[in-house]
């Protein structure tokens, strides 16, 4: 009797203790999670590396599964110089491409619904949130996407590509947009570091990196339509990437800038005005083609956009990501892209 009742209580203790044991690895293993650290550029610190490589190692996992399997698991961080880059790229917009085949054709295991990714066999040092002002642009957007993953993967990236498209048919606000996708990808994941991309504009060099650096960079410096060259010394337009951190300094894009022209040259002037300067690619690199277009329906050039540029300094403290509204009217999630649609209270014309 009394053996029998101290079995059943060495069994209680033992299962108990099990239980106490498996909580408090949870617990530390939850908590260790908070040691993550990114630097100024959105890149992950070497104590961010050794707390991944823990969290992947075996030893956390379940001891007796010690297979090849398992080891094969232990990933490093991705090296940051990409392997598999390949250089200058052919770039040609002269068919016309169907979604469904593209889909196909950038499919990857690690490509995930609403166009998530990450490299499957390191661990990203880059967490970058790909940004598209977008309208009835469909076309152009099946050119961007059948070449960009393809890029944005062999330069191993986690990253998400964010389209964001402006309902109703007042004037376009590119800039507005911009910050409307900062805000919602950080609604999906911790993105540390952000990616502005026109729609028509697609790379014809995969070692222009779409990543952030100790500056704001501006990757779009020498496009087909200006000669590959810049069309001026502090042109900052089609394509440009910001850290979180250095977007907050700046606070983000203007929000008042409707139609055409002006709001690149007002990010030029914050990122000045916060000490920061501009890095880019070289101009063999950082070659680029835009897929030609007319000017589009509601976005005609602005007059009044050039003296808005003129005071920057005294607008960019009220007018930004801090004073951003604006009311989101669907999400959706396609296979290589996430499709979000917003109402950004436009006026009915571009002068307002
Ligand atoms: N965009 C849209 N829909 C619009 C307007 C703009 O999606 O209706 C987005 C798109 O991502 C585009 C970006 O905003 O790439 C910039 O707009 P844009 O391409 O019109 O600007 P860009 O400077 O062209 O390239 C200006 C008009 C050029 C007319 C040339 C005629 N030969
Ligand atoms: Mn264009």
């Amino acid at each position: 009797m009394i053996s029998k009742i101290l079995k059943n209580t060495f069994c209680w203790l033992l299962i108990s203790s099990v239980i106490i044991v498996a909580c408090l690895l949870l617990f530390f293993s939850k908590s260790s999670s908070l040691l993550i650290f990114t630097k100024s550029d959105g890149t992950l610190s070497r104590s961010a590396e050794a707390h991944l490589l823990h969290e992947t190692a075996p030893t956390t996992r379940n001891f007796d599964n010690l297979t090849s399997k398992a080891v094969s698991k232990i990933l490093g961080l991705c090296p940051d110089t990409p392997p598999d880059l390949v250089g200058p790229l052919r770039v040609e917009f002269d068919q016309r491409r169907s979604l469904d085949k593209i889909v196909v054709e950038v499919s990857a295991p690690s490509l995930r619904m609403g166009g998530r990714y990450k490299p499957p066999n390191c661990i990203a040092q880059h967490k970058v949130a790909i940004v598209i002002p977008f309208r009835n642009r469909h076309e152009h957007l099946k050119h961007w996407l059948y070449y960009l993953h393809p890029i944005l993967m062999r330069q191993q990236l986690d990253y998400g590509v964010y389209v964001i498209n402006q309902a109703g048919e007042g004037a376009f606000n590119r800039a507005k947009l911009l910050n409307v996708g900062f805000a919602e990808a950080q609604k999906d994941s911790d993105y540390r570091c952000f990616v502005f991309s026109d729609v028509d504009l697609v790379p014809m060099d995969d070692r222009n990196l779409y990543r952030c650096f100790g500056n704001p960079r501006h990757l779009a410096v020498a496009m087909d339509k200006f000669q590959f060259s810049l069309p001026y010394q502090n042109y900052f337009g089609g394509v440009c990437s910001l850290s979180k951190e250095q977007y907050l300094r700046i606070n983000g894009f203007p929000n008042t800038f409707w139609g055409w022209g002006g709001e690149d040259d007002d990010m030029y002037n914050r990122i000045t005005f916060r000490g920061m300067s501009i890095s880019r690619p070289n101009v063999l690199i950082g070659k680029y083609k835009m897929i030609k277009h007319n000017r589009d329906l509601h976005n005609e050039v602005n007059p009044v956009n050039p003296d808005k540029v003129g005071k920057t300094r005294n607008t960019m403290n009220h007018d930004g990501v801090s004073s951003l509204h604006y009311k989101v009217s669907s999400v959706e999630r396609h296979p290589c892209y996430t499709f979000i649609t917003v109402d950004i209270q436009a006026p009915s014309s571009v002068r307002g």
